[in-house]
């Protein structure tokens, strides 16, 4: 197997924590975005949607969407468990990790691409479109605290994917400009607990 990777994006870095977090070690193969190299023949002959990550398996076969990518390689190392390990526990984090990608990770993702001087000239930014999204934002910010003043992580009171998930929409929300408010103590107290794991840096 070996993973097409893209450094810096938001879901690379899931799957490359995912895999830490499983102590599972797999070739990289580094994408460069900015040569292109995502939109070349090449790479679409892989992923028709030029993103990254891509999974690519021993028999050739191509695996994208990160939250496929992950499930996979739980079914190759179910431990530790990220998933679930029962109908309804697997059912809250599938629940928690959808909320997070819908509805928080997306409009922090509009702002970074309608908003970003990284993106001008790449995409048709709409820059009322961007401050919508960070208005948005920050109210979903505000509702993940007061969710996490009921329990540790995000799904229930151990780690799971959803906290995955979370953590690298957190990172990429930092870099355009979107911090935790100082009075939302819940998920700053998850966050800093979620950066502290030795695989956050994977
Ligand atoms: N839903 C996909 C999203 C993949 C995606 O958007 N990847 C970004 C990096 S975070 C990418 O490859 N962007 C390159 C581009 O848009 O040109 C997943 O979960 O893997």
């Amino acid at each position: 197997m070996k993973l097409y990777d893209l450094a810096a994006g938001l879901n690379p870095r899931r799957v490359r924590i995912f895999l830490a977090e499983k102590g599972v070690s797999i070739p990289i193969v580094p994408v460069d975005m900015l040569k292109g190299e995502n939109t070349a023949p090449a790479f679409l002959a892989i992923n028709p949607l030029g993103k990254l990550p891509v999974l690519e398996l021993d028999d050739g076969s191509h695996i994208s969407e990160s939250t496929a990518i992950c499930r996979y390689i739980e079914s190759l190392h179910p431990e530790p468990n990220l998933f679930g390990r029962d109908a309804r526990e697997s059912a809250g984090i599938e629940m928690w990790d959808r909320r997070i990608e819908l509805t928080v990770m997306a409009p922090i993702l509009h702002v970074f691409r309608h908003l970003s001087p990284f993106w001008a000239g790449r995409v048709i930014q709409v820059s009322e479109w961007g401050e919508v999204s960070k208005k948005e934002s920050f109210e979903r910010l505000k509702w993940l605290d007061g969710e996490l003043s009921a329990r540790q992580f995000i799904a229930g009171d151990r780690y799971t994917v959803a906290d995955i998930t979370l953590q690298c929409t957190l990172i990429v929300a930092k870099n355009v400009g979107i911090r935790i408010p100082e009075d939302h103590s819940n998920l700053a107290r998850w966050f800093s607990q979620v950066s502290a794991r030795p695989t956050a840096r994977a």
